[in-house]
């Protein structure tokens, strides 16, 4: 056995048995290896920011790593957006880089460059693997390194020599750790903050927002009068009919700042203290009032869920969660503006769909519109890296093969890695695209006059304007084997989407903004 072979088959000993790959010349021995190991499934992107962001997809739906294959530095460098933005997710992901030979290095080939600077940033762990001996525990180590907890990308980088000499076995999966239990003085103390009688918030992240932190959360909120508060962009929040609702805070400062206001005790459960996404001349940065005193109740590798369930039981909660109840909006009629394109989702959302939200400012609306759709979860863009949204829609979409994935894509975050219809159509992927086509990097137009810019100018404006020429997406997905269709008007808007949703595979629906 090869050293790739070895790898290959110590990523499915220890349940990696799927590689998003992009790969070049010093990948072809993992390629050929593929052919000996047939339950790993190999899927072809077609830019390294798909392969990133659909391993992302995987391994936050999956809960265990996806392998991604890429080719040197170069190709690292194509796929580090989505891979910044797995890292803010905690998304386990083995990331595979593959390098020059050894003893090639040296020469300064035109691809060669420092990989492991280009690793170092978004990778919570980075190993080089020197020897074909040694990498299948390279590989083993790796996998346990991405799963933490919490999960993190793990970078291995692996030179061509070392996958093509024979000689390598298959290392043994390692133990995962289980997350670490929360002290009592931390539960207790979260607790004499809460019971105090003072304005508090519990703010949930990471591995909270799942159905059991939030009804725990939602335990406690109810024995208490916390309120309920989410991250910004959480990685993966359950929500819908059923489950108990948490309200997200904003993206804009001074919506958080409004959503804290008066609050003396803010709880940490997995999730950071917030802070403004930019800094804006005269404007706070962190947005935790003064005053207010934060408490951290989990975080990192900590079993958040279980101090949740502590915490409920110490503050004497007694009473059940707060569910949400089932509602959907009417099918829209008349212009399509961006809540009747929410609004034909809310009302048409199959039950255990996975929504991948890149939709930014129209999609402003998809969020209330579906608060009473069947249960479903919702992946957002956790480190603000646009082009994420399409790959994610495709890597959830080849974790969980049962549901389907509806993508809703902003038109300018569309193009960054419109490629992956591709891999879609090519796998024969459940998923819904709906693009939110305003013709415009909308949010950029907002900013430029919040940071306080100079009155723009028409050359200013140009710049964050997406027409000359309009984008025709309906063409885009046909040229990649995706049926497209184009919506004006709600109501064809909601025909289109119904019909999308009623057949499986891959659909594009462009929602032409009015
Ligand atoms: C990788 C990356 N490049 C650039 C940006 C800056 N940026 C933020 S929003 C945006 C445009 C968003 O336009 P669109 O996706 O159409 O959303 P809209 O605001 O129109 O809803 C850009 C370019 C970014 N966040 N990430
Ligand atoms: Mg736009």
């Amino acid at each position: 056995m090869n050293g790739a072979q070895a790898l290959i088959r110590t990523l499915v000993a220890a349940d990696v048995d799927v590689c998003f790959t992009n790969p070049g010349t010093s990948e072809m021995h993992f390629v050929a290896a593929l052919d000996t190991v047939p339950e790993m499934r190999a899927v072809l992107g077609l830019f390294e920011g798909v392969v990133t962001g659909a391993a992302d997809g995987y391994g936050r739906m999956a809960e265990r790593p996806a392998a991604t294959l890429l080719h040197l530095g170069p190709g690292l460098g194509n796929g580090v957006a989505n891979l910044h933005n797995a890292r803010r997710a905690h998304t386990p992901l083995v990331n595979i880089v593959g390098d020059h030979a050894t003893y090639h290095k040296e020469h300064d080939a035109p691809l060669e460059s420092d990989i492991e600077s280009i690793a170092g940033n978004v990778s919570g762990w980075v190993r080089f693997s020197t020897s074909t001996a040694a990498v299948p525990s390279d590989a083993a180590d790796a996998v346990a390194a991405a799963m933490g907890p919490p999960g993190q990308v793990a970078t291995l980088i692996l030179p061509a020599d070392v996958s093509w000499t024979e000689g390598a076995e298959p290392a043994p999966p390692e133990p995962a750790p289980a997350r670490g239990t929360v002290a009592d003085d931390v539960v207790e103390a979260a607790a004499k903050a809460l019971v105090s009688g003072e304005p508090c918030a519990l703010l949930l992240g990471g591995s909270a927002t799942r159905e059991p932190g939030l009804v725990a959360a939602s335990r406690v909120a109810n024995a208490t009068g916390a309120k309920l508060l989410g991250e910004t962009f959480p990685a993966r929040l359950e929500r819908g009919a059923g489950r108990p609702a948490v309200e997200r805070l904003g993206y804009l400062a001074e919506f958080t700042m409004a959503q804290l206001d008066g609050m003396r005790h803010l709880v940490l459960v997995d999730a950071k203290a917030p802070v403004s996404f930019f800094a804006y001349p005269d404007k706070p940065s962190y947005l935790v009032p003064d005053g207010c005193e934060v408490h951290v109740l989990a975080s990192g590798g900590d079993d958040a869920v279980g101090a949740l369930a502590h915490l409920a039981d110490v503050v004497g909660a007694t009473n059940g969660a707060t569910l949400q109840p089932a509602t959907r909006p009417e099918r829209p009629t008349g212009a399509l503006t961006g809540e009747a394109v929410a609004n034909a989702i809310g009302a048409l959302m199959p039950e255990h769909a996975i929504v991948a939200d890149e939709a930014n400012t129209s999609g402003l609306w998809a969020s209330p519109a579906t608060a009473g759709a069947p249960p479903h979860d919702w992946l957002t863009l956790t480190g603000g890296a646009i082009g994420q949204g399409m790959p994610l829609a495709t890597g959830a979409a080849v974790a969980c093969p049962d549901r389907k994935v509806l993508s809703l894509e902003a038109d300018g975050s569309a193009m960054y890695t419109l490629q992956a219809l591709w891999t879609q159509a090519r796998e024969g992927l459940d998923v819904t695209t709906v693009i939110f086509n305003n013709r415009s990097y909308a949010i950029l137009n907002l900013e430029l006059s919040r940071v306080g810019a100079e009155q723009p100018g028409p050359k200013a404006l140009d710049m964050l304007d997406l027409t000359r020429p309009d984008l025709d997406f309906a063409s885009l997905a046909r040229g990649m084997g995706v049926e497209g269709t184009r919506a004006e008007t709600a109501e064809e808007f909601t025909d289109q989407l119904e019909r999308a949703l009623a057949s499986p595979g891959p659909h594009l629906v462009d929602a032409v903004l009015s």
